[in-house]
């Protein structure tokens, strides 16, 4: 029998590196880190033993992303084809009106849609953007459909106002570890994230945050993001984990490929450091083959964005989803199941 080192076996939780404060777990970025170098088929196992004791290993939710409001966003985060400073292409647009979002959204419920998300290229909301929103935002719940708004920073009242109108999740990530953040974006920083992710938490709105995997990190940064997640009080109740979508333009655009083993062991410790959360097979899928995806889904992850188009990138379309799942014995989630 093989043995691994001392510090490797005694990962699960990894008692001395984890302490226990007010009843919440608290990682840290070694923990993290040891888990995420094991062995593939130990922390594969480890993260399935987690998946299965909190969800059925069949099941994957759907939802769907409309951008409600595209480019000419004022901030500078390196990756992302809607930031105005970068010549991507990406035209900049109004804010959509609740006829085209209600169109949107019935299509993505009628092609099995749980959740509808509605993200807007803005550094942050203006009151008078908040009350449009709302306005979408009620539009979309009253058909039945899980509602989702990704918007940027806010300000005090802003989720408070989402929450009135029927949003059940607000999304916000932290995108990478502390330490690597400055890397990426410099138009505002790591608190601003983590002071728009209280004020949703304080609203009783649901968090979804996580991050971009593939900027050029090192692994202890990918530990370090998922410490940062993981240690949020609660954590999110949704993690969509991002694998970076080189978009021509950006400064990113020609950042090398980063090993998909990476991406899965990411998503494998996102699931055992998050155990209930929904932990989501984000952007990138289109890039990612069948094979990587698949792995995903086995490592712990249990949800994906639905529909051909993500914000403003490509996405599988609905019929490649479909018919993945039934390839491997998997299904969406029932409405009634969520
Ligand atoms: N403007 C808002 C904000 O930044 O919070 C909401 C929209 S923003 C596009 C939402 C998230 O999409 C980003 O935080 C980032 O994690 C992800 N994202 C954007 N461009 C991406 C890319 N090229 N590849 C992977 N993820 C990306
Ligand atoms: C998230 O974490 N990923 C989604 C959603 N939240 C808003 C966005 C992915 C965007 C990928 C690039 C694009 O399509 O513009
Ligand atoms: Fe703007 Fe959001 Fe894109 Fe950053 S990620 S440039 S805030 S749209």
């Amino acid at each position: 029998m093989k043995i691994y080192s001392e510090q490797t076996i005694t990962v699960h939780p990894p008692r001395k590196q984890t302490e226990l404060i007010a009843g919440h777990i608290r990682w840290s970025v070694d923990a993290i880190e040891a888990l995420l170098n094991l062995p593939l088929p130990e922390l594969m196992h480890r993260a399935q033993t987690v998946h299965r004791e909190n969800f059925d290993p069949t099941c994957i939710e759907f939802a769907t992303l409309l951008s409600v409001k595209t480019g000419g966003c004022a901030e500078d985060c390196g990756y992302c084809p809607q930031a105005a400073r970068y010549d991507t292409g990406i035209e900049a647009s109004r804010l959509m009106d609740a006829s085209e979002v209600l169109q949107a959204a019935q299509r993505a419920q009628a092609a099995g849609a749980t959740r509808f998300c509605m993200g807007a290229a803005w550094r942050s909301p203006k009151d008078r953007d908040i009350e449009k929103v709302a306005e979408l935002v009620r539009t979309v719940k009253a058909l039945g459909l899980e509602t989702c708004a990704t918007l940027g920073m806010l300000e005090d009242g802003h989720a408070q106002t989402l929450q009135s109108a029927g949003l059940d999740y607000y999304n916000h990530n932290l995108d990478s570890a502390p330490d690597f953040y400055g890397d990426i974006i410099t138009t505002r920083d790591y608190q601003d994230r983590l002071d728009t992710l209280a004020r949703v938490r304080s609203a009783g709105v649901k968090v979804c945050c996580g991050g971009i995997v593939g900027m050029g990190e090192t692994r202890r940064q990918r530990a370090g993001l998922v410490a940062e997640l993981a240690n949020l009080s609660p954590y999110p109740e949704s993690v969509p984990i991002n694998n970076l979508v080189k978009v021509e333009g950006t400064p990113l655009a020609n950042q090398p490929d980063l090993d998909p083993f990476e991406f899965v062991r990411t998503i494998a410790v996102a699931r055992i450091t998050m155990p209930t959360a929904k932990v989501r097979l984000s952007a990138g899928r289109q890039q990612m083959g069948d094979g990587v995806q698949a792995l995903c889904f086995l490592a712990g992850a249990n949800s994906i964005f639905y529909g051909d188009k993500l914000l403003t990138t490509g996405n599988p379309d609905t019929e490649a989803d479909m018919n993945l799942l039934k390839r491997l014995g998997m299904q969406r989630l029932a409405p009634d199941a969520r």
